[in-house]
């Protein structure tokens, strides 16, 4: 069975609540109680933790730093990845990791699932939250401040990134990549999920070398993951999901995978914590 690295990051920085740090520790004993006859594939697993002392910003770009030696590495050895958060905000030292690892940065390719746009800036955040924001910097549009917390040398060219299952944004972030040019799919536009993902994905395999799959859990409908920090109402079944994530059971092309914003405290019945298990086996998992 291969051996997938998988980087845990505890930290709940990027976001309002205490709780998603939990999430990667949680996961990591959810595979352990597995039996060995229903393991599906093997983490070999890796954690980053906060800096005690510094400014918020300090904190965020330290952490970022190390999670994009990690995902760095990963890419120069060829090796896919898995990166378990946190709050989104990890997106900036996961895919700028990436980007710093290829040898052709141009050439990585972006899938963002999630409610959300992520795209705000300080200038136009209303909370301040640096887990709405990922997106602008990975496109280079960062504001100074944000930009100070961006460990990426290069940028996600907009026509390599595709965002799939929008349904709650201020206009500010959609400006922001409607200039850019960026394709976005509306939650409200998706009858199935999986020929949308895998229009996608053969979309950016035209030019792409690399592509990445980011999953903030609030993609997912709140009724089937309601463990996590920004719920919105009217998302994509569970099911769709790991449908879809099966059909394109480690593509070649496809580095790693990120999933964000698990929030044990919102869940009920350890549904969400489950549903990430089967994300992961649905993507990376071998065939029983
Ligand atoms: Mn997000």
């Amino acid at each position: 069975m291969a051996i997938l690295q998988t980087l845990g990051v505890a930290s709940c920085l990027g976001g309002p609540m205490r709780s998603c740090g939990y999430a990667a520790e949680m996961l990591h004993d959810e595979f352990d109680r597995q039996k060995p006859e229903q393991k599906r594939l093997q983490l070999q697993w890796h954690m980053v933790y906060p800096e005690s002392h510094g400014s918020k910003e300090e904190k965020l770009f330290g952490l970022n730093q190390s999670i994009s030696r990690f995902t760095q590495y990963c890419t120069e050895q060829n090796q896919p990845f898995l990166v378990i958060g946190g709050d989104h905000s990890c997106a900036l030292g996961t895919w700028g990791g990436v980007l710093n690892g290829l040898e052709q940065p141009s050439k990585l390719g972006l899938i963002w699932l999630d409610a959300h746009m992520d795209a705000h800036t300080f200038a136009t955040s209303p909370s301040g939250n640096i887990h709405g924001m990922p997106l602008a910097a990975l496109l280079g549009r960062a504001d100074k401040k944000l930009a100070t917390m961006y460990p990426g040398s290069g940028f996600i060219k907009p026509e390599n990134l595709i965002l799939i299952g929008v349904r709650s944004y201020e206009n500010e972030e959609y400006n922001l990549l409607k200039r850019a040019a960026v394709e976005i799919v509306f939650a409200d536009r998706i009858n199935e999920l999986a020929p949308v993902l895998i229009k996608a994905i053969d979309k950016l395999s035209l030019s792409c070398q690399a592509i990445g799959i980011s999953i903030d859990l609030d993609f997912i409908d709140p009724e089937d993951a309601p463990g996590v920090e920004t719920p919105a109402q009217d998302g994509i079944k569970a099911g769709e999901l790991i449908e879809a994530l099966s059909l394109i059971n480690r593509h070649p092309k496809v580095c790693g995978l990120e999933i964000s914003e698990f929030n044990p405290e919102k869940d009920s019945k350890n549904k969400t914590l489950h549903l990430m298990k089967d994300i992961i086996e649905a993507f990376y998992g071998e065939t029983l």
